[in-house]
């Protein structure tokens, strides 16, 4: 069973707002596994890469100009699978799906409370996270910001107190 990833970005308003720590510790509490992080000042092509589905789009210079505004800090989370006690892959929702739960809607007027955007955001444009929105795609993002051997696959030892 392969592990399961998604791609999570503190984008320039929530590194500058200081809610970083108060971001990945909401990730960290549900269960996920750190597999990878970095700070970075994003350079244009990157973001327009990571945002090319929405190129078309009239807000896209917009939101170029806003992610490449300030450093980011970026990480990747993964499902606690290949269990080193049960060898089998965690049952239920996939991370990627869950992180996009954690994070909310869109447009945090829609968001709700508890989550990331509905307690701390109040613009779609400042919206202070991203999350991969699939599998696929939490892949090629993880492909785009991160090089080979900046991962780290490692066991976690709380597993058996989350995953039965
Ligand atoms: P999400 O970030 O929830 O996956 P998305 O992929 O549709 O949403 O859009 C990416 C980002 O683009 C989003 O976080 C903020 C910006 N954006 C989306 N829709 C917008 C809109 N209607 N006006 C302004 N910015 C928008
Ligand atoms: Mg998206």
């Amino acid at each position: 069973e392969e592990v399961e990833q998604t791609y999570i970005m503190i984008k320039p308003d929530g590194v500058q707002r200081g809610l970083v720590g108060e971001i990945i510790s909401r990730f960290e509490r549900k269960g996920f596994k750190l597999t990878g992080l970095k700070l970075f000042q994003c350079p244009k092509e990157l973001a327009e890469e990571h945002y090319k589905d929405l190129q078309s789009k009239p807000f896209f210079p917009k939101l170029i100009d806003y992610i490449t505004s300030g450093p980011v800090v970026f990480c990747i989370f993964a499902n606690l699978v290949n269990c080193i006690y049960f060898g089998k892959a965690w049952e239920g929702v996939g991370v990627v799906a869950s992180a996009r739960k954690l994070i909310g809607a869109t447009n945090p007027l829609n968001a709700e409370p508890g989550t990331i955007r509905g307690d701390l955001a109040v613009q779609t444009g400042r919206n202070v996270v991203h999350g991969s929105d699939s599998p696929d795609n939490g892949k090629r993002e993880i492909g785009l910001w991160f090089n080979e051997g900046e991962l780290c696959a490692w066991a976690a030892a709380l597993e058996p107190w989350l995953v039965e």
